[in-house]
């Protein structure tokens, strides 16, 4: 059962926006209704990779309903076909010469109802000259693969990037000496974070004010305002972004997309609103997915069990066009912390990058830019080395976890881990499990019978992007602001640049507030999503929003609890020095009962109240919170599977978690956060995969095909903490919105593999489907 508290600053309490999603109030991009709305819908390409030979669009254009048929071709006359991504590439809003993969934008259709709009995609024709497409990212660098972005210039084949880092040399060397050296390759495949919400906007371009307004469910508002006004050449001013509620984005809602650009170009040709929603299969086709990686991992370790070195080669699968978003300085994102938690030597990656047939992407859902992958991947070899070895899997951990007075710790491939106590928490996660007796428990069972098999995963992530003055994005610095005015009754207003997306943020920000001014959260509204309303920042991924814009809110309500320190001065005619804070309210050293509340003092800061030289009226503050580092959460997993070696079917019986995401604003979302993420986790682990065929059909387009798991494949979560705070973040919170899913999906592999054991499989990739599994205790793995 849990307790739930009404605190006055850091506690478990109910979401306040809970109020308005259970009684269905909640306003989604959908709900935008405006009058003289019009709808569009786009039309897809069926093919992988084909030349256009021709559009015409006469017959649509003639439907009675029909408003605008927008191609490639008008796009080209306003010089909008081709747009940037955030990766510094480029991204066809609609073909003109070829389409790349299969459900890529042809033409969009502006309507007076949506089926209209929809009927008339079937009135277009396009003459198609199909070519071979590119599926495997392995075959994307043969020479004989046909060339996808011909129409970048210079660019011959479809490489995209080589990046790397760590010490090469050292590490070879290492390798060169060591007595055990254990090399597999890993898939990540390709996932997709299909929110519940699928991607819409509503553009509402009005031709007297010259102001565009555009109802959007984005993950990051101003920084999408900003690449519009690049791309249109709108001054910003005259661009309003409003980012409604938001029923999932896991990633899916950083890029900006081609029905976006469609939308706003709609309703400057009709001159009327332009709404533009996509369904599932459109979200699932063409939207950005996650993962697919390829990597080739090395371990070098004494015949003990100490891990001495690591390396590691991917191809990473970017899709179509690089529209990947992370800081561009880190083409494969922050892939490098595959080092993890771990006290290695030396260690290097090398990374590169190549185009395929598919929809464009890889960095979304829950991934800390790529994170996901490097833990994987680094838990999945500890437990190859643990298998070589015959070692067992925690003891192998325990002896190569980072000490805690090893912290702040400078890792190989150039991070700085801020804080942690890893053994601890390995420790707590093994004594909850009951490690002993499970695998006392494993040892009994009888050899063919039913298999039981125990995952252990450890992780550590980097979150909080990022210190400005080494992480950008198109150019635009990763700092955040925030604004927060307290008015004379002693309620408030804080402004933020972040995005919530069912995170809860309009109860922890008026948590971090209520902690530093003693106002209750429910007096503190927080206003977000909406470019005219907040101040400059970057939004929400990568677990940033704690990290960065807590951390501003923080520093904001500080600000303002020091203009109050003046104000009370005032009003108590002392010495500012002389007062004393204590959670709401000022006091006079030595005094206790001489003292103003923080409403009192708003009261009185907008008073005639007559205020020392220098100190302005009224009670606000504004800051913006560029993060010296970024936060380095962690945590230890471990899973529990019943296999039938008949069937090949898991069940996951137990998942232990243990999280450390530093001090908790509100416990009960923390939970709610690592929930989900544990779900993704089961989801990535046994049952996702967005495959395609040989021509690049996608065969993930439904989910009827795209399975997700439900309560029915979870077990009831054991959660457990510990907690170590950031030393470099004021209130010494970490991020954990994308922990879970990152520590996750290799404790469940792990697991299976444990249990496959006396079949002698070391590795499987992922998703360990029945059909997977079974194919692999006869020896005869699947590769996805
Ligand atoms: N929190 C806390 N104490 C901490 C850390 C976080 O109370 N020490 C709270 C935060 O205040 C916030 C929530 O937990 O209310 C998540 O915070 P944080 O870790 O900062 O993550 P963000 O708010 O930046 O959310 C982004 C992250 C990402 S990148 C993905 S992807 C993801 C995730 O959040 N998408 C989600 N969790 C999601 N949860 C929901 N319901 N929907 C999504 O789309
Ligand atoms: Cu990589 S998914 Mo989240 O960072 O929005």
């Amino acid at each position: 059962m849990t307790t739930v508290d009404k605190p006055i600053g850091f506690g478990r309490m109910h979401r306040k926006e809970d109020a308005r999603f259970v009684r269905g109030r909640g306003t989604y991009v959908d709900d935008v209704n405006l009058p003289g709305m019009l709808y569009g819908a786009v039309l897809r390409s069926p093919f992988a990779h084909a030349r256009i030979v021709s559009i015409d669009t006469a017959a649509a254009q003639a439907h009675p309903k029909v408003k605008a048929v927008i191609t490639g071709q008008t796009l080209e006359g306003l010089k909008l076909a081709w747009m940037p991504t955030l990766s510094q590439d480029t991204q066809a809003v609609l073909a003109t010469d070829k389409v790349r993969f299969q459900g890529q934008e042809v033409a969009f259709v502006v309507a007076e109802d949506k089926y209209a709009a929809r009927d008339a995609l079937e009135l277009i024709d396009v003459e198609y000259e199909p070519l071979p497409a590119v599926v495997d990212a392995r075959r994307a660098l043969d020479p004989d693969a046909p060339v996808i972005r011909d129409d970048k210039e210079g660019q011959t084949d479809n490489h995209i990037f080589d990046w790397g880092a760590g010490d090469e040399a050292a590490t070879d060397a290492v390798f060169a000496s060591a007595e055990v050296v254990v090399a597999q390759d890993v898939l990540y495949p390709r996932v997709h974070p299909a929110p519940l919400e699928t991607c819409g906007a509503v553009a509402d371009f009005d031709a007297v004010t010259g102001k565009l307004t555009m109802w959007c469910n984005t993950q990051a508002p101003h920084a999408h305002r900003t690449v519009y006004a690049l791309v249109a050449g709108l001054p910003e001013h005259k661009i309003r972004v409003i980012s409604p509620d938001v029923g999932g984005g896991f990633g899916n809602k950083v890029p900006i997309y081609p029905g976006y650009v469609c939308a706003i170009v709609g309703s400057i040709v009709t001159g009327k609103p332009v709404k533009w929603m996509e369904d599932r299969s459109e979200n699932l086709m063409s939207t950005g997915f996650a993962r697919d990686y390829h990597m080739r991992g090395e371990v070098a370790a004494t015949r003990d069990g100490r891990i001495r070195a690591l390396r590691v080669k991917v191809v990473a699968d970017h899709g179509a066009f690089n529209g990947t978003a992370q800081p561009t300085k880190f083409p494969a994102g922050f892939f490098h912390v595959f080092t993890g938690s771990y006290d290695v030597e030396a260690a290097h990656c090398a990374v590169t990058g190549v185009y395929t047939n598919k929809a464009p992407g890889g960095v979304a859902y829950a991934c800390s830019f790529r994170i996901t992958e490097a833990a994987y991947l680094i838990e999945r070899m500890v437990d190859v080395l643990a298998y070589e070895l015959d070692m067992d899997p925690a003891e192998l951990r325990m002896k190569n976890l980072l000490k805690p007075e090893q912290f702040p710790y400078p890792s190989p491939t150039g991070w700085e881990y801020d804080s942690g106590d890893y053994p601890r928490a390995l420790q707590l996660a093994l004594d909850m499990a009951g490690y002993a007796e499970l695998r006392a428990e494993q040892a009994s069972r009888p050899a063919g019978g039913p298999l039981m098999g125990i995952g252990i995963s450890f992780f550590t992530e980097a979150v909080g992007a990022g210190p400005r003055k080494h992480m950008d994005i198109l150019g635009l610095g990763m700092a955040d602001g925030a604004e927060l005015r307290v008015h004379p009754t002693g309620k408030a207003v804080l402004r933020i640049s972040v995005q919530s997306q069912g995170q809860g943020h309009e109860t922890t920000y008026a948590q971090i507030v209520a902690e530093e001014l003693g106002i209750p959260p429910d007096d503190v509204e927080v206003v977000h999503g909406d470019t005219d309303q907040t101040p400059f920042g970057l939004g929400t991924y990568g677990s940033r929003s704690t990290p960065v814009s807590g951390a501003a809110t923080a520093v904001v309500a500080r600000k303002v609890r020091e203009r109050a320190r003046q104000v009370a001065s005032a009003m108590l005619e002392v010495d500012p020095g002389d007062l004393e804070w204590e959670k709401g309210r000022w006091y006079v050293r030595g005094d206790h009962a001489q003292g103003r509340s923080i409403q009192e003092i708003a009261l009185a800061a907008h008073s005639s109240l007559e205020l020392p030289e220098g100190v302005e009226g009224h009670l606000d503050a504004t800051t913006v919170y560029n993060p010296p580092n970024l936060t380095f959460p962690f945590g230890a997993y471990i899973c529990v599977v019943d296999v039938d070696p008949g069937t090949g079917q898991v069940k996951v019986r137990r998942f232990v978690a243990v999280d450390d995401c530093g001090v908790r604003i509100n416990p009960m979302i923390v939970e709610g956060q690592v929930h989900g993420g544990l779900a993704d986790g089961i989801g990535m682990a046994l049952m996702e995969l967005i495959a395609f065929d040989e021509d690049g059909n996608c065969l993930g387009a439904s989910f009827m095909d795209y399975l997700l798991p439900t309560a029915m494949e979870c077990p009831s979560w054991e959660l457990g903490e510990t907690v170590t705070p950031s030393p470099h973040h004021p209130i010494g919170a970490k991020g954990v919105g994308e922990s879970a899913t990152v520590g996750s999906p290799a404790a469940v592999v792990n697991a299976v593999l444990d249990a496959l054991k006396p079949h002698g499989v070391r590795h499987a990739d992922m998703p360990l489907t029945p059909a997977h599994v079974w194919r692999a205790i006869q020896g005869r793995p699947l590769r996805t």
